[in-house]
């Protein structure tokens, strides 16, 4: 059985959570690559919505396996309060989710870090923060790459967690007081709730790549939910207005520890406009009453942090872009029904830079910042659509809509999501 990926096409946001969800009907594991507790994904059932930040959107799935993988960056207190609420709501976590012992570890000092990163962004006439969502994610995966990381097999044994952990406290304290003049962690402190913590998360530590090696050699299927978008890459995004890893298709591979030769479907969710919560260019951003229209009826809000998400236009030169770099065998396209009632809709279908018409998505946010998007208008729909079952449901200019953005796009449509709930999506494309 083969390996597929959800991943989100566009600043992160699309909808990933609802879709990972309800096809995690037909899978046997659902994993996290990559991200941590910066990604927020929100399920709806009967009349209940949960937040996941850490743990993959299949654990509301009967005998479905979740995996957290090494490329994650994992809060452990984050990761405990989730099973924790989970459980409560009568879900069992312990024995179906399984926590990568390669996993590198979110501390509080990762956090401080960040803060006062962001700080020394903003100065009295310029604000050049990112606009992260302050859950130590850089940091973390700065530590990791610089091999000074803590990883989750060290709070399995106390002695080396208390070691490591008071060595690089120590360390940052130095970075926060001489570089950024910060305030100074409580190095006794963290130790002891952290060391406190191995008990906690001892059951679902494992060899992930092992037990994802051995579903796929059982002719399991494996989908694998990415967090973010593709246009927060690392190296693909708009950088430095990125996240710090990569939430595209190869991270899928290095993230989990599964060959590339085991993925046959790469699923990209397109909201059918914009967002992009934090800072950054954004072309086909609103900064009108058509954003706020569309910030209303969509609830555009951090479903981490609670930030308003920036709203705009559907960028097609972004979407090409991404569908390009993940090799989407489909696109699922969600909030389709947030459209309904608008006299006509703007899609962006090419860039003007420096007087000339162009297709490329500049990945410098430099060069992002100066671009005109080139739009072409095309027909609303009045009809509300959220309770469309069928291709045959929608109204033809919602129709339309669709087939343009898969002509530009360059991927094929596969399904179409027209509210939060789990019956809101429209198969028969
Ligand atoms: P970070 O915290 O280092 O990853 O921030 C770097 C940039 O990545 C953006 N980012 C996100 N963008 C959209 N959604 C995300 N998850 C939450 C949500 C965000 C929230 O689902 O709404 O609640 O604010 C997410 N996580 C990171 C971030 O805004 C920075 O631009
Ligand atoms: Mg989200």
């Amino acid at each position: 059985m083969p390996v597929s990926i959800v991943i989100g096409s566009q600043w992160g946001d699309e909808g990933k959570g609802k879709i990972v969800d309800l096809l995690s009907n037909d899978v046997d594991v659902v994993a996290r690559y990559q991200g941590g507790a910066n990604a927020g994904h929100t399920i709806c059932w009967d009349d209940q919505e949960f937040v996941l930040h850490l743990i993959p959107s299949g654990i509301f799935h009967d005998g479905v396996d979740c995996v957290i993988g090494n490329g994650v960056v994992l809060d452990p207190k984050a990761v405990i309060e989730e099973i924790e609420q989970i459980e409560a709501l009568g879900y069992p976590v312990e024995g179906r989710l399984h926590i990568s012992h390669n996993a590198h570890v979110i501390m509080p000092h990762h956090k401080a870090i960040e803060a006062a990163q962001e700080q020394g962004r903003k100065s009295d006439t310029n604000d050049d923060a990112i606009g992260t969502t302050g859950r130590g994610i850089g940091p973390a995966y700065a530590d990791k790459f610089a091999r000074t990381g803590i990883r989750v097999v060290d709070l399995l044994d106390r002695d080396v967690l208390r070691t490591k952990l008071t060595r690089a406290i120590e360390a940052k304290n130095a970075l926060l007081k001489q570089v950024y003049g910060a305030n100074q962690l409580d190095v006794d402190a963290i130790v002891e709730e952290y060391v406190e913590l191995d008990q906690k998360i001892d059951p679902y530590v494992t060899d992930t790549a092992q037990f994802l090696g051995r579903a796929l050699d059982n002719d399991k299927h494996v989908l694998a939910e990415g967090a973010q978008g593709s246009l927060l890459d690392i190296d693909f995004g708009s950088y430095p207005f990125v996240t710090s890893s990569h939430p595209t298709a190869g991270g899928c591979s290095t993230g989990l520890g599964v060959s590339p030769v085991h993925v046959n479907r790469i699923i990209g969710i397109a909201k059918a406009y914009c967002t992009r919560v934090g800072n950054g260019p954004f072309p086909t951003e609103l900064e009108n009453e058509m954003g706020e229209h569309l910030r209303k009826v969509g609830a555009e809000f951090g479903a981490t942090t609670g930030r308003p998400r920036r709203c705009g236009w559907l960028d097609l030169v972004a979407l090409r872009y991404t569908t390009m770099i993940n090799g989407f065998t489909e696109l699922v396209i969600t909030k389709l029904d947030v459209l309904s009632g608008l006299d006509e809709i703007k899609v962006c279908v090419a860039y003007q830079y420096d007087g000339k018409e162009t297709q490329r998505f500049p990945s410098e946010a430099h060069t992002l910042e100066r671009i005109t998007p080139v739009y072409e208008t095309l027909p609303g729909w009045d009809e509300d659509i959220s309770d469309a079952r069928h291709w045959s449901d929608l109204p033809s200019a919602a129709q339309e809509y669709l087939r343009f953005v898969e002509e530009h796009s360059r991927a094929p449509i596969g399904s179409v999501s027209i509210g939060p709930r789990r019956d809101q999506i429209i198969s028969d494309v």
